[in-house]
């Protein structure tokens, strides 16, 4: 699973990715401080089910805090885009290439309208144009790749007898597009025309559907620490009802989560309050203070592990799975609980099994649940927080 960080230059993505990774990057007021993109690894949190058997987990990838599992997701963060960003302009193409292996886009916008299109400083910016034009690039992107084959293409699928679908998958896969997001959206679209009879205006139609369904996005109204964001977050939500909107403040986060790693404060991840454990100048004090009654209070947080969990469980839909042992919780090196997988919606046992090793999945015999000790075949369908043993011949 990939999250790509997506928005117009100086919104607060590499923030954002500073503050979910904790990794060194460059953070500044000026458009294009991002050049080449960040690749990282930040964290989904997931309640953790050692209390449930009575023990405590040793993690083998990622962390647990105070009964919270942070189970690990690649995250990337890039440049910014910027209208005509599938013409050339801006950094052009370049980075548009960098997203084509994400999964879901958090699309970072300024919610308090203090930057403008091309990410200058500005007052009263309308971040709804953020959405807009967001929309348009990458919808233009698609249909740009596919425009240059797609007559000779379409004739060949065609004259050859191949499955359609399975054609502009493989002919796309390097977008992250499988054969089901076709169909689906050719079922939807249901164009009377032979592809290869499309006109312009249908071949963008059927892009921009393609688009929506292999990069699909959810928004983090970002900045909402600053003073006209309220406003802004709502006029974002009544605009766009089919998105999921988000307030966050990744500075608030990044500044939390460095007070934490100094043991100024206790914080976890996500949570609206902190412990104050180390020495602080009055500076600090007042900076945390002012976090405090300006977001944590306002937003029950800061919003960035809500974004992250948003994504990835709400959103994609993603179950968390627990491997453990139906009589034992450990590895055979004594790691309780080691790991948590995240596994797509509609996995089954088989399907972990096979996730887990190869030979798992051929020689499965029954998942057991290591609560109720239950054996569970192949079809079972995946549940949030499964602790699962899979035996096997
Ligand atoms: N007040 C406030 N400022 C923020 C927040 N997040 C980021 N900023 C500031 O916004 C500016 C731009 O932040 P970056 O993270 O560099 O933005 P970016 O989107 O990565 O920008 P490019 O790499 O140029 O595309 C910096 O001055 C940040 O300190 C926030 O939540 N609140
Ligand atoms: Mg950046």
């Amino acid at each position: 699973m990939l999250i790509g960080l997506v928005g117009k230059p100086s919104v607060g993505k590499s923030t954002f990715f500073k503050a979910a990774t904790l990794a060194e990057v460059e953070i500044a007021s000026y458009p294009f401080t991002t050049i080449k993109p960040n690749h990282g690894v930040g964290y989904v949190k997931v309640e953790c089910i050692e209390k449930e058997f009575n023990a405590k987990c040793n993690p083998q990838h990622g962390f647990c805090l105070n009964g919270k599992r942070f189970v690990p997701v690649d995250l990337m963060d890039v440049a910014g885009l910027v209208q005509g960003a599938s013409e050339g302009k801006g950094l052009g193409n370049k980075f548009l290439d960098d997203l084509r292996q994400a999964d879901v886009f958090i699309h970072i916008v300024d919610a308090s309208g203090t930057t403008d299109a091309g990410g200058k400083q500005t007052s009263g910016y309308d971040p709804c144009n953020d959405v807009l034009f967001l929309e348009d690039e990458l919808n233009k992107w698609f249909f740009n790749i596919m425009i240059k084959i797609w007559k000779g293409f379409s004739r060949k699928a065609e004259q050859e007898n191949i499955n359609f679908s399975e054609a502009v998958a493989k002919q796309f896969s390097g977008l992250k597009v499988n054969e089901n997001d076709v169909k689906d959206v050719l079922l939807k679209l249901n164009f009377e025309k032979k592809p290869s009879q499309w006109a312009e205006a249908e071949i963008m139609k059927f892009s921009s559907e393609l688009r929506k369904h292999c990069k699909p996005m959810i928004i983090a109204a970002n900045k909402a620490d600053l003073g006209n964001a309220g406003e802004n977050i709502k006029k974002l939500q009544d605009r766009f009802p089919e998105y999921m909107i988000y307030p966050c403040s990744a500075d608030s986060e990044l500044a939390l989560r460095e007070a934490s790693k100094a043991q100024l404060i206790e914080y976890i991840p996500g949570e609206e309050d902190f412990k104050i454990v180390g020495k602080l100048n009055d500076k600090q004090k007042g900076a945390l203070d002012k976090m405090k009654k300006d977001v944590l209070d306002v937003y029950g947080g800061t919003g960035v592990q809500e974004v992250l969990n948003m994504a990835v469980f709400e959103f994609l839909k993603y179950v968390a799975i627990f491997p453990a042992g139906a009589t034992k919780l450990s590895d055979s090196k004594g790691n309780v609980l080691p790991d948590c997988f995240l596994l797509p919606p509609g996995s089954t046992a088989l399907d972990f099994a096979y996730f887990l090793h190869t030979d798992f999945g051929k020689n499965f015999i029954k998942a057991i649940d290591a609560r109720t000790k239950k054996a569970l075949g192949k079809a079972y369908v995946l549940k949030h927080r499964d602790a699962l043993e899979i035996v096997t011949k």
